[in-house]
């Protein structure tokens, strides 16, 4: 029976970079799933009968949050609800079922790399029609709605089994469990050399993959050790845990450090790679050389012709702001169009979805192609791992000899976490107001060029997003860059962007942080960011 609840607004149901993220006590409260999941509903058009993908990286929480799901999509029309065995389908697995199986959207639920358990965070997020993260168009409206929602629609029914595949009817729709693994496997298969890289495993390349007890233990399990035939063990961390076993599922070099040490020890695996709770975000180390995520996306779009999917050529490339201009370079030697979209992958669906590019990337460890609309952790690591299979070289001399060609955009990301949030605000507002002096002023070696705070015209939908970040340029093609996190739970995190390039291949072997001595210090005391924060180190350095 379908029953209407009366219910009141909550505060803050404002979704951010990627989606509605809070702590899980927040989500437990009484109604606020269903306020949220209502909103989300109330701004679509036309679904009666159509199909919804729901599934999650498998955080505490998540099953709950299904049910609840399940039942307000039934309510509130949909006439069939796909979703992944026991809950689970990684962000890109869900893209791609909300593709092949032409649903409507999808309820993706997840807080990606944040910590997860009881005192975790937790998230909801709405993808639309072509796969993608819904558009600020919609993640507004949404918001505006959760204002002033009064009721909602639901079921009495009992909970789905999500651990039996198969169909059962819930109210008048029709909720069939999928396996999360299948068609996503099928698809890395079409769009890589399986039997190159076979090749590879057979030839005793090593390679250690930590799914950090997060979504892609089973895919990577499936993928590398199965069809790929890596040896039982290169998947560690290969079960999903409510709380990812009491870790950060973040594959940085903070949260994912042991990777770096055994990638750096003597006798270290060829490769090593992990992603993130969701799957989404990827790290990549080689044997003594670790790619940053700028740079992945600069060698993966300059290499990918190598992989059967996209022999025929890229058609363009894009990378949010903050991500350094690696990529550019690429772009520019290859002439095809480089585009610098806002933080947050939503802002490539449109270029994807009009054929403007064929890969995007973050630095934030995100890279993806037109394959699925979400950016596909085990994607990056398939692609990287097809590369080296084609080039019978090291990550280390792919990188080496890239460098050599296009120079190298030495970078690094300080984030100050959990910061006071009025000071984080008064610390942009202050750069904002400093903006226009800043022209033409020379700091030691260094001279501003220009300084403005980043807005994006969406080239196919004519939509425009201001105040996405302040961005210092220098002279030297050196840049800085400020932002607020949209994905935190608590407080306020500043990310602080900073990039140098360096043509001069005899300068390519210098340690980051030390390559960007002079402008991480520039950085600070130009957002007196001592002074707003009372922090005089970041706490997080990737
Ligand atoms: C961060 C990253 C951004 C990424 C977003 C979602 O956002 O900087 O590049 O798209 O997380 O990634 P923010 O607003 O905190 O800087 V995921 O893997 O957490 O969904
Ligand atoms: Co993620």
């Amino acid at each position: 029976m379908i029953l209407t609840i009366a219910t009141t607004p909550f505060e803050g149901q404002k979704p951010g970079t990627s989606g509605l993220r809070k702590r899980v006590p927040v989500f437990q409260q009484r109604h606020y799933v269903e306020n949220f999941v209502q909103s989300i509903f109330d701004c679509l058009e036309g679904f009666a009968g159509t199909t919804l993908v729901v599934g999650g990286d498998g955080r505490f929480f998540n099953r709950e949050a299904i049910q609840t799901v399940i039942r307000l999509a039934a309510a509130n029309g949909f006439g069939r609800i796909l979703v992944g065995r026991g809950g689970i389908l990684s962000t890109p697995a869900a893209s791609n079922v909300i593709r092949v199986r032409k649903a409507y959207g999808g309820i993706i639920l997840s807080a990606s790399h944040n910590p997860g358990g009881p005192d975790g965070d937790f998230g909801i997020k709405y993808n639309v029609g072509n796969g993608g993260p819904a558009p600020e168009k919609v993640t507004e409206a949404v918001f505006a709605r959760t204002r002033t929602i009064t009721e909602y629609r639901t079921l009495d029914s009992a909970d789905v089994d999500l651990d039996r595949l198969g169909e059962v009817g819930v109210g008048a729709a029709i909720v069939e469990v999928i396996d999360p693994v299948d068609d996503y496997a099928g698809l890395m298969q079409r769009l890589f050399d399986f039997d190159r890289i076979r090749g590879l495993f057979a030839s005793g390349f090593r390679m250690k993959f930590d799914a950090m007890s997060a979504v892609t233990g089973p895919y990577a399990r499936q993928i590398l050790e199965r069809m790929l035939g890596a040896p039982h063990g290169t998947v560690m961390n290969f079960t999903p845990e409510p709380d990812f076993g009491g870790h950060h599922p973040d594959p940085n070099l903070v949260h994912a450090r042991h990777l770096y040490d055994l990638a750096m020890s003597i006798d270290g695996p060829d490769f090593c790679a992990a992603s993130d709770g969701d799957g989404d975000r990827n790290l990549i180390i080689g044997n003594h050389a670790f790619v940053t995520p700028s740079d992945s996306l600069a060698m993966l779009a300059a290499n990918a012709h190598l992989a059967p999917g996209y022999a025929k050529g890229i058609a363009g490339i894009a990378r949010s702001m903050p991500t350094s201009r690696a990529a550019d370079r690429v772009a520019e030697k290859m002439g095809i169009s480089l585009y610098e979209t806002p933080t947050g992958w939503k802002f490539f669906g449109n270029l994807l979805d009009a054929g403007l590019v064929t890969i995007c990337g973050e630095e934030s460890a995100g890279t993806g192609s037109d394959h699925v609309r979400e950016k596909d952790g085990l994607w990056a690591v398939l692609l990287w791992l097809d590369i080296v299979a084609a080039r019978r070289q090291s990550v280390a001399a792919i990188q080496r000899e890239h460098w050599a060609a296009y120079g190298r955009n030495y970078y690094s990301r300080h984030d100050f976490e959990e910061v006071e949030t009025d000071g984080a605000n008064a610390l942009m507002a202050h750069l904002r107001e400093g903006l226009v002096g800043l022209k033409g002023k020379r700091f030691g070696a260094l001279e501003i060029a220009g300084a403005d705070d980043f807005a994006y015209h969406d080239p196919v939908d004519g939509s425009d997003s201001a105040n996405q970040g302040i961005r210092v340029l220098f002279e030297d093609g050196s840049r800085i860059v400020y932002r607020l996190s949209g994905t935190g739970t608590s407080g306020a995190t500043l990310r602080v962007y900073i990039e140098r390039f360096e043509p001069d291949a005899a300068a390519h072997g210098l340690e980051t942080q030390a390559a960007l001595a002079d402008l991480i210090a520039l950085g600070h005391a130009l957002a007196r960011i001592e002074h707003f924060t009372g922090r005089r180190e970041p706490s997080v350095i990737t």
